[in-house]
């Protein structure tokens, strides 16, 4: 039993409230879960089109004709209605099914028994894992096996991102940059997630992602340009740090206001359908942000104009001191796929491999079946919310500790490559050494570029400014001219 849950008051109260979650898991539990799972298999499937069942008489009060083509429009494109019973639990199907009615969207039994659906299941949706504790192969796991290649790509890039949170933390606590939010803990979803797209995929992100910007290319220095906001910054330094975008990387920018990001993943979805490219749309959230009526929104879109999109929710436990127990009752976000008709899965948050081959399968199924899938990893933020935040304040230090030693997604990938000799501790001091040096410079160059002009701050909305906005910049270049020492002397004019 982890350490931290028999030390640890607050956990038991959570327990105490029938959340469950946390790692308080037994392993044959995952081992069985993981060994039934196959996402591969998934994708591959012939799936017909329309249901061509019609014998059963309608007991329905409009018209026909708007029945027919209400599921007409339904069925024609969402290939997947007759197959799906084969391949997902249902829970349905166990009663006389002589009386229906044939309602848009498929056919409805009657019962005449008074029954009121349970407001979860019995057991919980089990999640996927490939990896063990100790970085070893689940034997009978379902997963895409990675080359040496992408595998230590993959590892490095996690090591990368460990030691920029770490750099940027601090120089953020020495006070050369304002602020500043490490993905500590969620290394695994960040770069295994983006190993398994293709750079054509755009992504939407919320803020605790950048590993996919860092997997694509965008360099150490452009990382610290923008949390130095100088004028090499893409957003001209008008944003908050962590706030990066990049056009050639397909990475839209992040905006603070959770969840925006994900009606607008849809709608790119959907024009990339209409233009049928041959890539998707891949957008994160946070479990916080799926209480915003954003998520809600942007699922029921998703799923009603069978947009090529991938949400990934990163479950992490918190959003900032907002235990995911007083955050919402269901089973988790995976549970809220199905509400909308969305395929969806569960996955280990912190099992590379595990989400690599989840996300791999889903991209797949978003594109080549044209819908949206749900993909839920179960994490923990191992760092403070950001450096606005003192975690220590709302939960037990012990809770901390254990997701940050026993289920450490870095170290355990580390394990498995090792496994394969394709990694050695020579490689690993190495490696260290080389970005150590390289965030240091692009620090150091990040500071001692120079900043972007003042008048930037109202450019770029309107082709010519409104009256309002050339009285706020005169306004402002008059505040400066009084009082120069209440602001920096570095800004070009
Ligand atoms: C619309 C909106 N409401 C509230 C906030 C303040 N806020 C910033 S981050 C955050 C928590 C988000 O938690 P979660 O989505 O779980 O992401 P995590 O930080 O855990 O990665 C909140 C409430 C915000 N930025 N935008
Ligand atoms: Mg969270």
């Amino acid at each position: 039993m982890p350490v931290w849950f028999t030390k640890s008051r607050t956990i038991t109260h959570h327990l105490n409230r029938k959340v469950g979650f946390m790692g308080i898991i037994h392993q044959n539990f995952w081992i069985s879960s993981s060994s039934s799972m196959q996402p591969s298999s998934l994708s591959s499937i012939f799936i017909p089109g329309i249901d061509e069942d019609h014998s059963t008489p309608h007991i329905f009060p409009f018209n026909s004709s708007i029945i027919s083509r209400f599921s007409l429009q339904r069925f024609k494109s969402t290939k997947a209605a007759s197959q799906l019973a084969q391949l997902y639990s249902t829970d349905d199907d166990d009663h006389d099914n002589s009386q229906v009615l044939d309602f848009p969207g498929g056919k409805v039994t009657y019962i005449s028994e008074m029954r009121f659906l349970s407001e979860s299941n019995v057991k919980r949706i089990p999640c996927y894992r490939v990896l063990d504790d100790n970085g070893e192969i689940i034997i009978g796991s379902d997963y895409e096996q990675l080359s040496e290649e992408i595998a230590v790509k993959m590892y490095s890039n996690m090591v990368t991102l460990q030691m920029m949170d770490t750099i940027f933390y601090e120089a953020q606590r020495q006070g050369r940059i304002s602020f500043y939010l490490t993905s500590t803990g969620e290394e695994a979803i960040n770069i295994a997630s983006a190993a398994a797209l293709s750079a054509d995929d755009i992504i939407l992100p919320q803020y605790r992602e950048p590993g996919i910007l860092l997997w694509r290319g965008f360099t150490i220095q452009e990382f610290a340009n923008q949390c130095f906001g100088n004028k090499d910054d893409y957003g001209k330094g008008r944003q908050m740090p962590i706030h990066y975008g990049s056009k050639k990387h397909n990475f839209v920018t992040i905006s603070s206001p959770i969840a925006t990001q994900l009606p607008q993943a849809v709608g790119i979805a959907y024009s990339l359908k209409m233009d049928k490219k041959d890539a998707c749309v891949v957008t994160y959230t946070g479990d916080g942000g799926t209480s915003e009526g954003d998520f809600h929104a942007a699922l029921n879109f998703a799923a009603v104009t069978e947009a090529p999109v991938v949400f990934i929710c990163r479950n992490n436990g918190w959003a900032i001191s907002t235990h995911i127990s007083e955050q919402f009752r269901s089973d988790g976000i995976v549970v809220r796929g199905r509400a909308y008709g969305i395929r969806s899965i569960r996955v280990d948050g912190n099992d590379a491999l595990a989400v690599y081959s989840a996300i791999h399968a889903a991209r797949k199924m978003a594109i080549s079946e044209q819908r949206p899938v749900l993909v839920e990893a179960l994490s923990y933020r191992v760092g403070h919310h950001s450096t606005s935040d003192d975690s220590t304040k709302y939960r037990p230090v012990d809770e901390i500790d254990y997701w940050k030693v026993e289920r450490n997604p870095v170290n355990r990938f580390r394990k498995w490559v090792e496994r394969y000799g394709w990694w050695s501790e020579e490689e690993e001091s190495e490696l260290r050494g080389s970005i150590k040096k390289q965030l240091l410079q692009a620090i150091q160059v990040a500071e001692k570029t120079e900043k972007p002009p003042l008048k930037n701050l109202f450019s770029d909305v309107y082709d010519i400014p409104p009256p309002n906005l050339r009285e706020q910049e005169k306004e402002l270049r008059e505040t400066i001219n009084r009082h120069p020492q209440d602001y920096p002397s570095d800004i070009p004019q």
